[in-house]
């Protein structure tokens, strides 16, 4: 599975803070230990509150890469900031979002073929996210024929179907397992599948169980990638067990060992 590291988001009040003063220390630090944990992708938000985000944007690129190779997932609303962001980057990026929206679609997937960029759809249109998985299928599968008009490589594309806090929309979580299943089946070539996971424990009690025990059923419903808490040592465990029991990987007695020394 693609492990994407969540934690450069200017959500997290470090990181926060790291943005509005410009000061590199923070970003440099989960930048070097995403990337230790195991990470192949970095998530690069500004945060909500920052104050120009085309230059926050900047600055985290440029100051993420001084000291990491790792390729970026550039998060963000801002279709100016992903482009100043994608201008800079040294290794093909992931653009993090795109919802089914025409203005949209036409700004992002001429932006990512130019520059080589993967790109994340989500299951959701002017209207919102639907509360079921035949209404997310449907938009997923709306995001797979864009993909084809534009002649943009279903294996690039990632649709995520949105999970949110089980503790106000727990029965959203069972139509995003059905929505992951689905997608897998709309095309040949399909698309892959990515998910926020930690939204999904947000503002509950024991995250990390709710975090790893939701992958494991994701895996299950075939799951691509996630941004997630890759420092997390519990929820990679359980990433490692997932793919034994779901024979992806050779049962070992050190198959724990193997996982972790993984691009190491
Ligand atoms: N889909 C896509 N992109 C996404 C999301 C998604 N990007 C953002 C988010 N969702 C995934 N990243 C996070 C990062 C942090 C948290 C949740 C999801 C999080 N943060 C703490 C909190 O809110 O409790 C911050 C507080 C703190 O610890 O300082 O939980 O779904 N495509």
């Amino acid at each position: 599975m693609i492990l994407i590291g969540e934690r450069i988001n200017g959500m997290f009040t470090d990181i926060g803070k790291a943005v509005r003063e410009r000061d590199p220390a923070p970003v440099q630090h989960w930048a070097r230990a995403q990337k230790e944990a195991g990470a192949d992708y970095l998530d690069v938000n500004t945060g909500p509150n920052a104050e120009d985000p085309v230059e926050a944007m900047r600055w985290l690129v440029e100051t993420i890469q001084e000291v990491c190779d790792l390729p970026l997932c550039l998060d963000s609303t801002n279709y100016d900031a992903i482009e100043a962001g994608l201008e800079l980057c040294k290794r093909p990026a992931i653009i993090n979002s795109v919802p089914v929206e025409r203005p949209k679609i036409e700004r992002v997937f001429p932006m990512a073929k130019k520059y080589n960029a993967k790109l994340i759809g989500l299951t959701m249109d002017k209207k919102g996210i639907p509360k079921d998985a035949d209404n997310r299928t449907a938009l997923a599968m709306e995001l797979v024929v864009v993909a084809s008009e534009y002649d943009f490589p279903l294996e690039d594309l990632f649709i995520d179907p949105l999970i949110l806090p089980v503790n106000v929309a727990q029965e959203h979580a069972p139509e995003v397992l059905e929505t992951l299943r689905n997608v897998k089946t709309l095309s040949n070539p399909a698309p892959k599948t990515v998910v926020g996971l930690s939204n999904v424990s947000q503002n509950s009690v024991n995250r990390s169980l709710v975090d790893r025990t939701f992958l494991a059923m994701a895996l299950a419903a075939g799951l691509d990638a996630a941004i997630l808490n890759v420092n997390d040592e519990e929820l990679l465990d359980t990433i490692a067990t997932s793919r034994i029991l779901l024979n992806q990987d050779v049962y070992a007695e050190s198959y724990l060992k193997v996982f972790r020394s993984r691009g190491k």
